[in-house]
């Protein structure tokens, strides 16, 4: 059965596990439990070296990064309908999951990180600024994340 290493969290495991249920895929779920460092203890290390969930393993394969993860899947269980192969399509659906991993992980992720777990390492203003939101950035992103 499919493995998925995770935690409840985490946008990029939410991805994952919502790829998973619309293909009606059974999976193992193993929690790392990020707020007690689990992610960077040798075994896990020896899974991801970047210390990072999510990481799914199918048999003999094991892939990181949510995005690679979605692609293995569509590939392998999804047959044309999620991942056609043409260039324009193909191209579409690289561009966006490029904008889930930049654009979005740097406003709502990054928003969410400040304002819900207290990440003062992120600065703010230059998030909201640099994706261009319009007007009164910080409310926006405060609104997207429902706080
Ligand atoms: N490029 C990776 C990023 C994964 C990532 O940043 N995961 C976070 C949780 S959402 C994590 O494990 N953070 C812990 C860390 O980086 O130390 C992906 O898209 O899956």
């Amino acid at each position: 059965m499919i493995k998925l290493y995770g935690h409840e969290l985490s946008g990029n495991c939410h991805k994952v596990r919502l790829f998973l249920s619309l293909l009606n895929l059974e999976y193992e779920w193993l929690k790392v439990d990020l707020m007690k460092g689990e992610h960077k203890s040798p075994e896990f290390l020896s899974l991801n070296s970047f210390g990072q969930v999510p990481v799914l393993v199918d048999g003999d394969t094991t892939v990181v990064d949510a995005q690679a993860i979605l692609v293995y899947l569509a590939r392998c269980y999804g047959g044309d309908q999620w991942l056609p192969l043409d260039a324009v399509s193909l191209s579409q659906i690289v561009r966006w999951l490029s904008t889930t991993a930049g654009e979005v992980r740097q406003g709502p992720e990054s928003a969410r990180l400040y304002y819900l777990f207290n990440a003062t390492n992120i600065n703010i203003d230059r998030i909201s600024i640099s994706i261009e939101l319009p007007r009164k950035q910080n409310l926006f992103l405060r609104n997207l994340i429902n706080i």
